[in-house]
């Protein structure tokens, strides 16, 4: 029996949205939650696709998640829309607030959202890769749990903190890259951890504060930053834009509030939204043809850009009509089905 179970998109989607809807998200929430987990799975990154409703059912189990929150979106000024989730995940505030966000910053040249009071599990490609097919380019932040070391430092103080930019492009798909400044995304560490794999050197130490590559032990230890002092500062300015910034809790903050319950992290989110024609003076069109050739030279020499293995990955699973999945996580996830 093969280690992998093939699922038709269609199935994959109704799988997600019934578990989510068995238990206790109504159709809005199960449908923007399905809506990032499908385009996850549907471009082969899979620390957050479908494995991720396993957080999604933990987090409402807690009994602190409103399943059914009803986001409220204010215009809190002309270049800026805040989103309260009420204590909803934070994407069917994102999908409620989008519309003004890119409104915004279409009249004003740069706008920023405020996401607050929002559970968060999701990959922030699909966020910006949205602003950028209308036009715009975007940036994401978020933190998470406390679970990385700061450079120098011993113990879980800063979030993954994932950064998202993207850039859109005449004619092609946006220009996206998302990634955590932790080494390793948690979800990354956790796939490790399943698969009974050994991490790489320098992503973790543990309860000690020494390195290790046991995955377990880096989950009740720490993560380490990327690049070192570098990632480490960049993992702090997340923590402040999408923290005391927009008045929302930092990754440690976070995990105080989660109180030691498996859930999602409960925090904020900022994306901040730039009109490409406005910021150039009307040059876009001009200054396109200059953005494509410094993509040209970077590809003409062999590398390859960020979101490239993902387009591929999705024209791919999209002409087969089918994606894979671990068989031990899709047995898993039956068993949350009612
Ligand atoms: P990776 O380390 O896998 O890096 C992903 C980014 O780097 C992608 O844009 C990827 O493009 C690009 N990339 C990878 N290899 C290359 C290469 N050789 N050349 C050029 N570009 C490359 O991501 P992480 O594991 O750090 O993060 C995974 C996901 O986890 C992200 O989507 C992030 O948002 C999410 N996350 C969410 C958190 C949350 O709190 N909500 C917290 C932390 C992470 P491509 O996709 O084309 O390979
Ligand atoms: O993979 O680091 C992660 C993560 C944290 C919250 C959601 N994903």
């Amino acid at each position: 029996m093969s280690d992998n179970v093939t699922l038709r998109l269609a199935e994959m989607r109704e799988l997600s949205e019934t578990i989510l809807m068995d238990n206790g998200f109504n159709e809005d929430h199960a449908r923007s939650i399905t809506d990032i987990m499908y385009a996850c799975q549907q471009d082969d990154c899979h620390s957050h696709g479908l494995h991720r409703l396993l957080m999604c059912v933990e987090s409402i189990k807690s009994g602190r998640i409103d399943g059914t929150a009803v986001p409220t979106i204010t215009d809190a000024g002309p270049s800026v829309v805040r989103a309260n989730a009420n204590k909803g995940m934070s994407l069917l505030a994102l999908q409620a607030a989008l519309p003004q966000l890119i409104e915004k910053a279409k009249k004003n040249g740069i706008a920023a959202l405020a996401i607050n009071n929002c559970y968060h599990f999701s990959a922030l490609w699909p966020e910006v890769e949205k602003l950028s097919e209308a036009g715009l380019a975007a940036i994401a932040m978020v933190p998470s749990h406390a679970w990385v070391a700061p450079a120098g430092g011993t113990r879980g103080t800063l979030g993954t903190n994932p950064l998202a930019f993207s850039w859109p492009r005449r004619g092609k798909h946006p220009f996206t890259f998302d990634f955590a400044t932790s080494q390793f995304a948690r979800g990354e560490v956790e796939l490790y951890r399943r698969a009974g794999k050994a991490l790489p050197e320098g992503v973790a130490i543990d309860k000690n504060g020494k390195p290790t590559t046991d995955a377990e032990a880096a989950m009740n230890g720490a993560m380490l930053t990327f690049g070192g002092y570098k990632g480490s500062a960049l993992s702090i300015m997340i923590e402040l834009l999408a923290g005391p910034l927009i008045d929302d809790l930092t990754s440690k903050e976070s995990m105080d509030f989660a109180e030691g319950k498996p859930e999602a992290p409960y925090h904020g989110e900022i994306l901040i939204a730039i009109d490409p024609n406005l910021l150039s003076g009307g040059k876009a069109v001009a200054n396109d043809e200059r953005a494509e050739r410094l993509f040209a030279d970077i590809i003409d020499q062999g590398a390859r850009l960020p979101s490239q293995r993902r387009y591929v990955a999705r024209e791919h699973n999209m002409k087969r009509d089918a994606i894979e999945i671990p068989r031990t996580l899709y047995e898993e996830l039956l068993t949350l089905r009612k």
